[in-house]
């Protein structure tokens, strides 16, 4: 799938969430991610849930969704579309791959390049929150731009869609090795989200407010001349979820506390 230039745009209704970078393993011989499962299953009356990217540790292709432990978060997903929520999903770096088998699978929507959420209590720019995975905000980065540029262009994504399972599973793996390497050589600046690129983005899609994750670290600044900018921790963290309030406002909130009491063990936040 192409990243298009023009973002889709979804009513953010009231009790909307936003999470980010759950990393689950899905590979072959992982157990079934529980916590994860347990949270989507106890969510009730979410009109829409919006997943930053990175759901999955890495993504291999439609071989991916034979394996158990990805089977069952498909089914998980599937049971909350089927309920009435809709679920859509911002690919991120390392899930990139996702393709019609998960949407087919999961009733969820794969939005390539983000979406927009549109506030209906707000009107014009500040009705509108920009929604990406996060990793294009890493402008100074270079390597990895045209890293991403030739690894999601068509070509590759036609060879990597067709590999068989082991074959796929063993380029994942080697590449999870390089990019770990190639990230701990690199300065910390040059790995960043930056500002001015949060502030083209805001501009380009004329939206008051922007969410990502993919950095793992909460924040929400108001950069002087741009939009908001909420980071949601990676899922399981303190501020790892956006609510959408009654009146369009955005809550920062914990996942844990949205569960009900006794569908999991004692909250960590
Ligand atoms: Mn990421």
């Amino acid at each position: 799938m192409r990243e298009p230039e023009e973002l889709p745009e979804v009513p953010f209704e009231n009790g909307s969430l936003v999470i980010g970078d759950a990393h689950l393993d899905v590979g072959p011989g992982a157990s079934e991610p529980a916590e994860f499962l347990r949270w989507l299953a106890a969510l009730e009356h979410v009109p829409h849930l919006v997943i930053l990217g990175d759901l999955f540790d890495a993504w291999i292709g439609p071989a991916q969704a034979r394996l158990p432990a990805a089977r069952a978060v498909l089914a998980g997903l599937r049971r909350l579309t089927a309920a009435g929520t809709e679920v859509d999903l911002v690919p991120g770096n390392r899930d990139f791959l996702l393709e019609e088998t998960f949407e087919r699978e999961s009733g969820a929507r794969i939005r390539p390049g983000g979406l927009i959420g549109t506030l209906a209590a707000q009107v014009g720019p500040v009705g509108r929150v920009l929604l990406v995975h996060g990793d294009e905000l890493c402008t100074l980065d270079l390597g990895y731009q045209r890293l991403k540029r030739v690894v999601r262009s068509a070509p590759a994504r036609w060879r990597a869609l067709r590999l068989p399972a082991p074959a796929a599973v063993w380029a994942a793996k080697r590449l999870r090795k390089a990019s770990v390497r190639a990230v701990a050589a690199k300065p910390p600046a040059a790995k960043a989200q930056q500002e001015l690129a949060v502030r083209t983005l805001g501009l380009r899609h004329a939206c008051a407010t922007l969410v990502c994750g993919h950095a793992h670290v909460f924040r929400d600044v108001h950069p002087s001349g741009g939009p908001r900018w909420i980071v949601v921790d990676a899922y399981g963290g303190a501020r790892d979820l956006v609510r959408v309030g009654p009146s369009g406002e955005l809550a920062i909130a914990c996942s844990r506390d949205l569960t009900r009491a006794g569908a999991s063990p004692a909250p960590r936040c």
